[in-house]
């Protein structure tokens, strides 16, 4: 059983030169998504709270690119770039944060709450750790149709993403006994980001190390540079397999760190500078722009083509969700229950 081992980037790279421009093009959309964002936000194009994913690219790309599209994702309050990894066109978020009926929560989510069935993506939550066990119930069903229904197609994994924060909540707890209790098909993947808003991770819980409480349960726990993105997909690919093959849930605790506040209304003024400094850094866009380089996978006209390439569709999610109509008054009790389109 392994129970505190400690990921480390294989060497040479082990991915060939077409998986590396696909994992590149995920973080570069996942960024340049969430700068538009907050530029559509300060313009008061999109309303109440809105939570940006920079910095952390590395763990939704390192993960949900290694998962397959029949794969469930949950997620948090931080959940956009999620959703595009997760192959929720950039269109739909953008519309989904302009409150459009074109959005992938058909404009009654907002930046909280994006959904997609069509790519089991279960969510966008507001409240903390409330995606967990979502993804248990997701894991269960998987199980169940294959195991007691002899479904066996039914071999999908669910991941549930959620901070430093989440983890000192009980559900982390609850979840990962049943989740260990019914050897569920599924993968907790902690982003470690040090603070929960204005509270820093050190100052919240009894061992800072989080991938060590899976061995409470008898589950694997691993940590993980979150900053490298090979590194997280390595390990992922490793949970991933095991969920496949009937061995149960795995813990993986990323350690990043959010390059803006915690929302676009946190003037971030309580990180220390020295701290921003030196994750500022460790940029996973750019560690995984020098790797493919230096190791002959990408040219660097390459990679500009790609930032090219995703800056318009950034572009044109602006306009998809600028040109899209408002939800219909008549329409506001559609949608509360499952129904036809
Ligand atoms: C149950 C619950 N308690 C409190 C809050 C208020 N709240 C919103 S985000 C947050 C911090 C969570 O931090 P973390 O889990 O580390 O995630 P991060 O924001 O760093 O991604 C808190 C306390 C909430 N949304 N839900
Ligand atoms: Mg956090």
């Amino acid at each position: 059983m392994l129970q505190e081992s400690v990921a480390t980037v294989a060497t040479p790279l082990a991915i060939t030169p077409d998986e590396g421009l696909m994992l590149y093009e995920d973080m570069v959309l996942g960024r340049t998504f969430e700068d538009k964002c907050a530029e559509m936000y300060y313009r008061g194009k999109m309303f109440g709270f809105v939570h940006l994913y920079n910095g952390q690219e590395a763990v939704a790309t390192g993960v949900i690119k290694a998962l397959r599209p029949d794969d469930y994702v949950c997620s948090t309050y931080r959940d956009h770039v999620h959703a595009l990894s997760a192959g929720v066109t950039a269109n739909e978020v953008m519309a989904e944060l302009f409150g459009k009926e074109t959005g992938c929560s058909k404009g009654r989510g907002g930046s909280m709450h994006m959904f997609s069935a069509e790519h089991n993506f279960l969510g966008g939550f507001a409240f903390v750790a409330e995606g967990i066990p979502v993804a248990a119930g997701a894991a269960f069903q998987s199980k169940y149709r294959r195991e007691t229904m002899g479904d066996a197609s039914a071999d999908q994994v669910s991941t549930c993403f959620f901070g430093d924060g989440a983890a000192n909540n009980g559900q982390f707890f609850e979840t990962m006994n049943m989740a260990a209790l019914w050897n569920l098909p599924m993968i907790f993947v902690v982003e470690n980001n040090r603070w929960a808003i204005g509270m820093e991770h050190v100052r919240a819980t009894s061992d800072t190390s989080i991938f060590k409480k899976a061995a409470a349960f008898g589950m694997p726990g691993f940590e993980v540079d979150g900053m490298d993105v090979l590194a997280v997909r390595k390990v992922a690919q490793e949970a991933i397999r095991r969920a496949r093959a009937g061995e149960g849930p795995t813990l993986m605790e990323c350690l990043t760190y959010r390059f803006r506040g915690h929302s676009l209304a946190d003037p971030d003024e309580l990180r220390p500078k020295e701290e921003k400094d030196e994750w500022f850094g460790r940029d996973p866009i750019k560690i995984l722009a020098s790797k493919l380089t230096e190791h002959g996978l990408a040219t660097e006209p390459q990679l500009k083509a790609i930032d090219k390439k995703i800056q318009a569709i950034v572009e044109e999610s602006v306009r998809f969700a600028e040109a899209s109509p408002e939800p219909k008054p008549e329409d506001l009790y559609r949608y509360q229950f499952a129904e036809d389109e």
